[in-house]
């Protein structure tokens, strides 16, 4: 690092500024000197969101310290770097994953308590950045962390939103949409950092000139402006150093004031000012299905951009060449959210930088690399040349280059009319639209999905022209979660269990959790398993019961489906199933069934009728079980509200069973699955997205399959399918799809489930009439098995035992070597 001074440069390489070994004692006195100096406080009045703060800045010191080192180790092993471009991040509470990083947690608990103040209390006051809708953006947060704990020189780019994914409450059972302030008690884990800051332009028109030398030179006169200032957040691995998270906030730019002052008119100045600060205000809301929205657009637009000055920036300041860039970077896009990366680069290095064409070309194609995380059709990212052009005329004009360049290949190779059409970045059948997808592939020197199942049906469907024509660019990497967040965090009783038989090493070496086969043949052992498990329910059940009233016995089989509510992803087969139990008992027949507690947990698109009404259909089903007193300590049924990363961490380390019931083919991967399985709940899922690499890890034996696999799902839609046939050949079927309009459950409203019942006797598009009866009897051997404690015990064991492979140390790994094609540096932690 230069400073230009020696003196700083000696204080800051010295041990002066403390080694990363911290004393109970130590972080006593830095925790009170951060209460009185930090936020000025005196203890006699400080609240526990004071103390939250004061021990947050102390850690924070610790993060800030390992993240300068590694950012002078990284400048001067001068290897190459990785940029993530993701729309969303998912962090999760800070606080105690930074403690376990620094190897601090228990230290930290101590010095605490010898002031009376519980760790727990402070790390319940957290606040966590909702900047994402769900696996997606959860996923970026474990690709950090694992990059940070590998050393691998990286960034993460992305938008710093102001109301993050809004919360989620109940009214009457309905989804309550109420407006996310993470931000509101300030955020002690972020660093603004006004001197790196961009402009970014929208809107206007472009002159085709020329330069001096006679070639072509194209000017963009936007009509407005905006700036883009980073907020850092450090993102330490562990027991490593960290990297960044780097999140740009949209202001006006610095001429407003000026320009305010010449009119005269500092309304009309003061109202662009809030206009440019909309860009960031608030992240959309929903999953996986967005169009048309032009703030949407803008925001996609404003990060790639601000994030591709700064790479450039990064670069030359090292005194490299622009024409080297990809030997230096590769940028990684997280779905097609940040590809207009892609003429975005084009038209830098060619207006801005006076590069050619083709060489610019070549640059951005050996940049880019680009993962799809998903095959539905409705998600697959389109925007209108329409409103494309008018906000971005520029960026309109390199795509329909690209675009010409591209299909003038595709006719030197022969290709016919309606394969060109096919494939061709802009679709031009009714409106006019960019194929985002399509851009982002042609753009990238790799294409990867995120399950081996996804990425073969994205070769073989969705993308399967492109992989024809260039084979060597489609790959696979499944994904992986950060183990030390949703094991070593969150599951404390479980890890030191793991821990005390097989050591540390799994904390960054997963597949080490092998050695665990061995004692699920030990009593002792799996009596000691089922213990943490039991002690974790106890946990989620007072949880539970302070949110929403319900008692939960923790004996129960507690049977959890957790995620955003989607018809594809089946919440109301999960009802079906739980009515034809309630059915059942009140007929009297309900010998086999185990006493169970369904769990759920998700939130809806606000613009989702149907997620919403099956969210109201999963707490109408709640109050009638929980109420209903002949089923009374046989089934209970709770929605939990607003799963968050926070909730989350408390829900998976209590499950006994993890519900993954997508439609097969729809579910790219999953990471929830993942998250269960390595906190020993066991799966019934079907044969979709990463589903298919669990079973086939823990073996066919521990884990429930039920249900058509893809190519039976589409073979079914193909020949015609005809749910009213099956509901017509199945009582028990009959009798579960007519109580949702009996009026039973909702005081005699027979209409307000009418449309979840017709859909699923009329069309039906995920198939839960095909597979009930296989989920039925799916179930009836869980419930089996359930009764038999040490069965369910060894296959626990065993599934955690071989969740190995699910790491995302394990995926950041496949794309540093396949991908990125960087060597990670285990930068040396100064002691
Ligand atoms: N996913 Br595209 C999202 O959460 N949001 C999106 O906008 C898109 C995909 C999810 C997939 O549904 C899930 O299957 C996958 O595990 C996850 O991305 C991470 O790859």
């Amino acid at each position: 690092m230069k400073t230009q001074n020696k003196k700083i440069e000696s204080y800051f390489s010295h041990e002066s500024l403390g080694g990363i070994e911290l004393s109970k004692e130590e972080i006593k006195t830095a925790f009170l000197e951060k209460l009185f100096y930090g936020i000025g406080r005196i203890p006699s009045v400080a609240t526990t969101n004071d103390f939250y703060t004061a021990l947050a800045l102390t850690v924070r010191d610790q993060v800030f310290k390992r993240y300068v080192r590694s950012l002078e180790e990284y400048a001067e092993l001068d290897s190459r770097g990785i940029a993530y471009l993701s729309a969303e991040y998912l962090p999760g509470p800070h606080l105690g994953n930074n403690l376990l990083n620094l190897e601090i947690t228990e230290e930290t608990r101590e010095a605490l308590a010898e002031l009376d103040i519980d760790l727990e209390a402070l790390l319940e006051q957290e606040v966590e950045p909702g900047l994402g809708n769900g696996g997606l953006g959860r996923l970026a947060s474990c690709y950090l962390d694992s990059m940070a704990t590998l050393g691998i020189p990286s960034i993460g780019y992305g938008i710093r939103y102001e109301f993050g994914i809004f919360n989620q409450t109940l009214k009457e059972g309905w989804q309550a949409e109420v407006t996310d302030k993470w931000l509101h008690y300030g955020n002690p884990w972020e660093v603004v950092r006004p001197e790196i800051a961009f402009e970014v332009r929208f809107g206007g028109r472009t002159e085709h000139g020329k330069n001096e030398d006679g070639t072509l030179k194209v000017t963009w006169t936007p009509d407005s402006e905006v700036k883009g200032t980073a907020y850092d957040t450090p993102i330490l691995g562990y027991n490593s150093n960290g990297i960044v998270m780097r999140l740009w906030k949209a202001e006006a730019i610095d001429s407003f004031d000026f320009s305010a002052y010449n009119m005269g008119d500092y309304y009309r100045a003061v109202e662009k000012k809030m206009r440019s600060e909309n860009i960031t205000k608030v992240l959309y809301p929903n999953d996986e299905n967005l169009s048309g929205k032009e703030l949407r657009l803008k925001q996609q637009y404003f990060f790639v951009c601000c994030s591709l000055q700064d790479i450039i920036r990064l670069h030359l300041m090292q005194g490299r060449k622009l024409n080297t860039l990809s030997e230096k970077f590769s940028i990684q896009l997280n779905d097609t959210h940040p590809s207009i990366a892609v003429p975005e680069l084009m038209r830098l290095l060619v207006d801005e930088h006076d590069m050619e064409w083709e060489e610019a070309w070549h640059v951005t194609r050996h940049t880019f690399a680009y993962t799809n995380h998903t095959l539905l059709p409705e998600a697959l990212e389109k925007w209108s040349v329409h409103l494309l052009g008018r906000l971005l005329p520029r960026h309109m004009e390199i795509i329909y280059e690209i675009n010409r360049r591209f299909l003038n290949e595709l006719r030197e190779k022969h290709y016919t009319g309606e394969q060109i059409a096919r494939m061709s970045i802009i679709d031009e059948r009714g409106e006019q639209s960019v194929r985002m997808a399509h851009l982002a592939t042609v753009g990238s020197f790799k294409v990867n999905g995120v399950s081996r199942l996804h990425s073969r049906l994205l070769k073989s469907q969705v993308l399967n022209d492109f992989a024809d024509l260039w084979p060597s660019q489609f790959t696979n990497i499944t994904n992986g979660v950060a183990h030390r967040r949703f094991l070593a965090v969150s599951n404390p009783g479980l890890a030191e269990l793991i821990s005390e038989k097989i050591g540390k090493q799994w904390l960054t070496d997963l597949p080490q959790l092998k050695g665990l086969e061995k004692y699920a043949d030990d009593v002792d052992f799996r009596e000691r398993w089922m213990q943490v498990k039991l002690q974790n329910k106890i946990g989620l059940a007072r949880h539970i019961k302070e949110r929403t009233g319900v008692e939960l016995d923790p004996s129960m089989l507690f049977d959890v489906h957790v995620k955003r509510i989607h018809e594809y992803k089946r919440q109301h087969l999960k009802v079906l199933h739980i009515l034809s139990l309630y059915l059942r008992l009140k007929n009297g027949k309900g010998e086999g069934i185990s006493p169970t507690a369904f769990i759920f947990g998700g939130k809806a698109a606000p613009g989702y009728f149907m997620a919403k009404r099956i969210i109201k259909l999963i707490t109408s089903v709640a109050e009638l079980v929980n109420n209903d007193k002949e089923v009374q300590d046989r089934l209970k049924v709770v929605f939990l509200p607003n799963f968050s990363v926070k909730q989350a961490q408390r829900v998976y380390p209590a499950a006994d069973l993890s519900e993954q019931i997508s439609m097969a083919g729809k579910e790219a991967s999953g990471t929830g699955n993942m998250k269960f399985a390595l906190n020993g709940a066991l799966t019934i899922g079907t044969l979709d997205g990463a589903n298919v690499e669990i079973r086939e890890e823990v073996g066919e034996e521990n884990f429930f399959l039920f249900g058509l696999n893809t190519e039976e799902v589409q073979t079914k839609k193909a020949s015609g399918y005809h749910p009213y046939r099956i509901y017509d050949r199945n009582e028990e079927l009959q009798e579960v799809i007519d109580f949702l309009i009996s009026g039973e459950l909702e005081n005699g409203n027979t209409e307000i489930f009418r449309p979840v019942h017709d859909n699923l006797l009329q069309q039906d598009p995920y198939l839960l009439l095909e597979d009930y009866q296989s989920y039925i009897e799916k179930m009836e051997e869980i419930h089996e098995v359930w009764r038999s404690p040490v069965k369910w015990a060894k296959m626990s064991i065993l599934n955690v035992a071989r969740m190995g492979k699910f790491s995302s140390d394990r995926s950041i790994h496949e794309y540093a070597e396949e991908i990125w094609k960087v060597e990670p540096v285990k930068v040396q932690l100064s002691k």
